[in-house]
């Protein structure tokens, strides 16, 4: 490893990173490799894109407030790809966010990129990595769980993660084409809930599958990690005959919260406290195993599948490949506004900006339309990784893109949104409350719902309801409720299967300081809506802000392919920004 020292800074600012060489003395904290393979799971063989070979990928393990570098390989012959570090606030380094078109060129096939990590001090918790190219998400994925560096709050034996994901036969490039093109062509509904990878549909499926099974024993407690890495599903969970206490949501801790059942969308994460039953009290049980039923929700089909807890036992473990029929639990429904006004903080922030200090509120209509093919629209807008013909965060460096200049715009429109860019830029200072508003679609007035997420810095979630916002009304609902909790994914609901077209349907409102200078991506997390065009940009501060934060980058980073990123014949040129 050496220092280039003479490399000519593109802005001849003072910089704050280092300018370093990652060649063979060099070592990555974490290395992660994409292929894309055959691959079987629900008794099904899928070409799919794989992080280490595996769906979920590798639990990643860090530490908060410590920089991790990523190495991640993208290995396969001819698809970009990029990871996305879900949840992490990551404005530490520019371009390590891993969202394609917004804050980074993609990796090209073939090529390797170094991720800048680092977990702020007070983020311990779960999240996940993932892919953000494509459809490449469904599959290429796995947990990511941030470590305290002093004690955890909460205490129990042992931990652990529970990822949930979703499963088509079809592959990624036929899903992709099937919902951009003119001859619409809907993926299906999800054909297998996958728990750590693992799902039976049928006794009597041919082939290995099994059901997943989460090894417990008796009298210990157990802190149990559950990610919602679904592509689509929006999942109810309940465990037989144990109730959990929820003690954190998207990396922060909140107060206890006793719930017989949990609800998670895509994109989401709850930590659950549970306590293992004692081995009097197992003894007397009929048996050593108890079903873990996942329910798919506010969808057009009910798909119910199973993962088994299992506690020691000579005998009688459970059989993996039994698949309970009728299902041992009573199939759930969707609790609409679960949680909302309820979920507390574990400690009350400070920080919470309150109505008065709010600066702007943007709200967002969002609803399908059809014209020549079938789109999700935000305020009438549609976004896909091909619309910027350049990263936004590239564009910025290299003065492309002025996001005073959009800013202006997007003001003098009223709407927030700068239709050049397309784009919601914001200043820092502002503070923005950000409202989602759910619409019929255009045709048949169908809702669905969405669950929304942020890059960058979390948002203060303020609630959500039926029909339309109403600032005073939900302002009058927050006095009698706990302090809002901050999160990085929560659901738009949808309230009734249709309405009129364009009525409103359902809304989530958040609050959020800009304090970050940078791009964030805010956008539904279902894979298919994405595709769809189910996607925004915020830009945070001016070029200033931004060059402020970073100082000034090399063309390496500027260019598709550049010499930041690596490949069997070139040791990347990598500004190390913390
Ligand atoms: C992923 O696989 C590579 C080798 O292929 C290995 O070096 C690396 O440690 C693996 N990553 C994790 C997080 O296990
Ligand atoms: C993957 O499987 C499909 C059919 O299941 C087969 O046609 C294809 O050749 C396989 N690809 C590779 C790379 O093994
Ligand atoms: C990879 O990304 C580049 C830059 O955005 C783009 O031009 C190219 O078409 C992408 N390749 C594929 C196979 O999608
Ligand atoms: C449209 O898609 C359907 C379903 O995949 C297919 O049966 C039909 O042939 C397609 N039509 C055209 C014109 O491509
Ligand atoms: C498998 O079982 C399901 C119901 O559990 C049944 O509908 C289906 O016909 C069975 N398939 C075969 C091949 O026996
Ligand atoms: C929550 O559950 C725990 C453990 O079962 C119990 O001790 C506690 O009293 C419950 N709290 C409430 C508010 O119900
Ligand atoms: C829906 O799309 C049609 C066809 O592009 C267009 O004429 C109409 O204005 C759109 N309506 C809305 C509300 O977006
Ligand atoms: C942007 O919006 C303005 C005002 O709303 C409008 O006059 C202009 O035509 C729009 N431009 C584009 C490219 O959509
Ligand atoms: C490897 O990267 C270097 C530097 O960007 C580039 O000149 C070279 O063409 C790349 N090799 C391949 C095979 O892409
Ligand atoms: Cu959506």
């Amino acid at each position: 490893m050496y220092i280039l020292s003479s490399l000519a800074l593109l802005f001849g600012l003072a910089t704050a990173s280092n300018h370093v060489v990652h060649d063979d003395a060099w070592q990555p904290d974490h290395i992660l490799r994409v292929t894309a393979q055959n691959y079987s799971e629900a008794c099904t063989e899928r070409y799919s894109t794989l992080v280490n070979g595996s769906s979920p990928g590798p639990e990643l393990r860090l530490k908060e407030g410590q920089v991790s570098w990523i190495r991640v390989y993208n290995d396969m012959k001819e698809e970009n790809t990029t990871i996305h570090w879900h949840g992490l606030t990551a404005y530490t380094a520019p371009f390590s966010d891993g969202a394609p078109a917004a804050s980074q060129w993609p990796i090209p096939a073939g090529h390797f990129f170094d991720y800048e990590v680092k977990p702020e001090i007070g983020t311990a918790g779960t999240y996940f990595y993932h892919s953000h190219v494509g459809f490449q998400a469904v599959t290429a994925k796995g947990p990511l769980i941030v470590d305290a560096c002093n004690d955890e709050p909460y205490h129990y034996d042992e931990e652990r993660t529970i990822l949930l994901s979703d499963f088509w036969s079809a592959p990624d490039d036929q899903i992709v084409a099937g919902l951009r093109s003119s001859n619409f062509t809907w993926s299906g509904e999800t054909e297998a809930i996958l728990v750590n990878g693992h799902s039976r549909q049928q006794t009597n499926d041919t082939g290995d599958c099994k059901l997943a099974s989460i090894d417990i024993e008796p009298d210990k407690s157990y802190r149990l990690r559950f990610i919602g890495a679904t592509a689509l599903s929006f999942l109810s969970l309940a465990i037989e005959s144990h109730d959990v206490q929820i003690i954190e949501a998207d990396g922060h801790y909140t107060q206890p919260l006793n719930t017989s059942f949990l609800q998670i969308a895509s994109g989401q994460r709850y930590s659950v406290l549970l306590a293992a039953k004692s081995a009097a009290d197992l003894h007397s049980a009929p048996r050593r195993h108890f079903y873990l039923q996942l329910t798919t929700l506010a969808r057009p089909e009910v798909l119910t599948n199973f993962a088994v807890l299992q506690y020691p036992t000579d005998d009688s473990p459970a059989d993996l490949t039994t698949v309970p029929s009728p299902p041992p639990l009573p199939v759930a429904e969707i609790a609409q506004g679960w949680l909302d006004y309820e979920l507390a903080p574990l400690h009350p922030d400070p920080q919470f900006p309150h109505a008065h200090e709010v600066t702007r509120r943007i709200v967002i209509d969002v609803h399908q339309n059809v014209s020549d093919h079938v789109i999700w629209l935000q305020n009438g807008h549609d976004w896909v990784e091909t619309t910027p013909a350049s990263p936004y965060l590239v564009d910025i460096y290299t003065g492309r893109l002025n996001p005073d200049a959009s800013y202006r715009r997007a003001v003098a429109r009223g709407h927030g949104f700068d239709n050049i860019t397309h784009t919601f830029p914001a200043q820092i200072g502002e503070v923005l409350e950000i409202v989602w508003q759910n619409q019929g679609t255009v045709d048949n007035g169908g809702v669905d719902a969405h669950p929304f997420h942020a890059h960058g810095r979390h948002y203060y979630d303020i609630g959500g309801g039926d029909g339309r916002y109403n600032a005073a009304v939900n302002e009058e609902r927050l006095k009698t409720a706990p302090q809002p909790v901050q999160r990085d994914t929560s659901v738009l609901y949808r309230y009734r299967k249709e309405t009129q077209p364009l009525a409103p349907s359902g809304w989530r409102a958040w609050r959020i300081r800009v304090t970050s200078a940078g791009v964030w991506m805010y956008h539904c997390h279902s894979l298919q809506h994405m595709v769809m065009g189910m996607q925004t940009v915020f830009t945070f501060g001016d070029r200033a802000d931004v060059l402020a934060q970073s100082g000034g980058v090399d063309q390496a980073y500027l260019v598709y392919g550049g010499e930041a990123y690596g490949n069997e014949t070139w040791a990347p040129h990598v500004q190390e920004f913390k």
